[in-house]
């Protein structure tokens, strides 16, 4: 997926996140490579290896200090190296306090609204610290060594003090950050200590550029500014901020996906079988299949999906057997103590309510609580009667875009949270509100009842927009952006 021709980027790249692109793991026979999958990553990848840029990323796998140099650097992808893999080491502390501690029970649930989730410690935060300042001395490194004015592209919550880092190191860089999750309103963001919160907001705003996946979360982001940082000046209209005489623009870049590799996916003869294996053993004769595809988390309303199709199914006898719901729910984080309890609840409830409501020839919950390959993914989108995305939030959700971008039959319904970013984009899907259980169930029969004229229509207007908004379409827009908030920085410091 290479970036379009007409997008310009004639300086240095050097993309910072949390994942690395490649991970080298310890392995009875050697050491191995492991490509972890996942949409940013086969994102990104291109763009580097073309602009032979450097990615900065946290040293994850067992045998990553073997395969790198003394500086951490390894040249990627292995075999037909084209970019330098900077490693960030971190001592298991870092990992638990930074990782899991402040970015994954602070922030995450922080910005998903989840409140009683937030656990905030000291240590925590301090580990947090330590970790970004880890990180932005790397970037700053790879900034000398590759010379000139780079582009440093930051991913993410967790490095929201890098920004202002880099820019006391590096002045001259061109620094831009794409936050992949919701920014919360002022009276949530604001059970952050004080202290913690205002110098989140100060090492945001050392970027020149900050993406969000919706205009709702970069106005959430201004509000928390104007609230928490009397001293900057929100110009909201513009959305732009000032800050001790730098400027940060503030703008929603709804990020998307590989639009054509998921249709090619879909088309394939292996694709095309296991997807008729599904509907064999799931959906035989006039049974329909419902599907879902989620990380096991919190916010993904894996538990509120399953209270619906209880009450539908106990309100609604005629509608046992008349579909089976098949529940693609990949493991994650499982170090942090709320996963674990999801995942028990999760499986506690499929056994209940697979206890209560089976038949002689129908089992209601399939459950595949494993990671997958994407073909399979794509086997299971096409498989499907129904799609349902029950977020609870969600900074925008990939997989709404994945099942429509493997519909080109054009059929399919797509049952969306109005509380995933996608929804703003894919209005045409049937919106629900997942916490509305009643609604929820009676979405779900609409779904279910949608006859296959209506079906065309709104998969059509679905496809149309993803085919007008895919991953290149967002990575060109974000690097023009950023380039022009760029110059517009440079001119006004002249001018001072
Ligand atoms: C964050 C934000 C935002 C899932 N299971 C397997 C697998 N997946 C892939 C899906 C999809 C991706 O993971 C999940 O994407 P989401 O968008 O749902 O969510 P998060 O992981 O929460 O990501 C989110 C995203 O960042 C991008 O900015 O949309 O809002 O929370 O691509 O297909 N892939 C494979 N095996 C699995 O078992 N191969």
């Amino acid at each position: 997926m290479p970036l379009r021709p007409h997008t310009a980027l004639d300086r240095p790249l050097i993309l910072l996140s949390n994942r690395e692109p490649y991970e080298h793991v310890h392995k009875p026979n050697g050491i191995e490579v492991r490509f972890p999958a996942g949409g940013l990553v086969s994102a990104l990848d291109p763009i580097l290896r073309r602009t032979h840029g450097t990615w900065v990323a946290w040293a994850s796998g067992n045998a990553d200090r073997t395969a790198a140099d003394d500086d951490g650097r390894v040249a990627v992808p292995p075999g037909d190296p084209s970019y330098t893999l900077r490693r960030v080491w971190l001592s298991e502390s870092d990992v638990e306090g930074f990782y899991l501690g402040f970015a994954n029970s602070a922030l995450w649930p922080l910005c998903h609204l989840f409140v009683n989730m937030i656990d905030i410690r000291r240590s925590n935060w301090e580990s947090y610290e330590r970790a970004n300042q880890l990180f932005a001395a790397a970037a700053a490194q790879e900034a000398e060594r590759v010379g000139g004015a780079p582009m440093i592209w930051v991913h993410d919550y967790h490095f929201a003090l890098v920004p202002a880092h880099v820019r006391a190191m590096v002045p001259d860089a061109l620094i831009h950050q794409f936050w992949h999750i919701p920014f919360p309103p002022p009276d949530v963001f604001r059970i952050l200590p004080l202290g913690v919160h205002d110098t989140l907001l100060r090492g945001l705003l050392g970027n020149d550029l900050i993406e969000f996946q919706t205009e709702g979360y970069a106005r959430n982001f201004m509000d928390c500014v104007t609230r928490a940082l009397p001293e900057a000046h929100v110009h909201a209209e513009q959305n732009l901020i000032e800050l001790d005489g730098h400027q940060t623009r503030v703008e929603a870049f709804p990020i998307s996906i590989d639009v054509a590799e998921w249709e090619r996916l879909a088309l394939l003869p292996h694709t095309l079988e296991v997807c008729r294996t599904l509907r064999d053993r799931y959906a035989p004769r006039d049974r329909q299949l419902v599907v879902s595809v989620d990380r096991m988390d919190y916010t993904k309303g894996i538990v509120r999906r399953l209270r619906a199709l209880e009450h539908m199914w106990t309100d609604n006898p005629e509608r046992r057997g008349a579909f089976t719901m098949l529940i693609v729910a990949t493991p994650s984080r499982t170090d942090i103590p709320a996963y674990a309890k999801l995942e028990r609840d999760v499986l506690a409830a499929i056994a209940r309510l697979n206890n209560e409501f089976r038949t002689l020839d129908w089992t209601p919950i399939v459950l595949v609580h494993d990671n997958v390959d994407a073909d399979l993914l794509a086997a299971v989108y096409c498989a499907a009667d129904v799609c349902i995305v029950s977020s609870l939030q969600d900074g925008m959700n990939l997989v709404a875009k994945e099942f429509i971008a493997c519909r080109k039959d054009r059929n399919g319904v797509l049952v969306l949270s109005r509380f995933a970013g996608a929804a703003d984009e894919l209005n045409a899907a049937l919106l629900v509100n997942p916490f509305f259980i009643d609604a929820f169930a009676d979405a779900l029969a609409v779904a279910l009842d949608m006859r296959p004229k209506e079906r065309a229509e709104r998969m059509t207007v679905l496809r149309e927009r993803i085919a007008n908004a895919t991953i290149d379409d967002w990575l060109d827009a974000i690097i023009v952006a950023a380039e022009a908030s760029g110059q517009t920085a440079k001119g006004d410091a002249a001018a001072r």
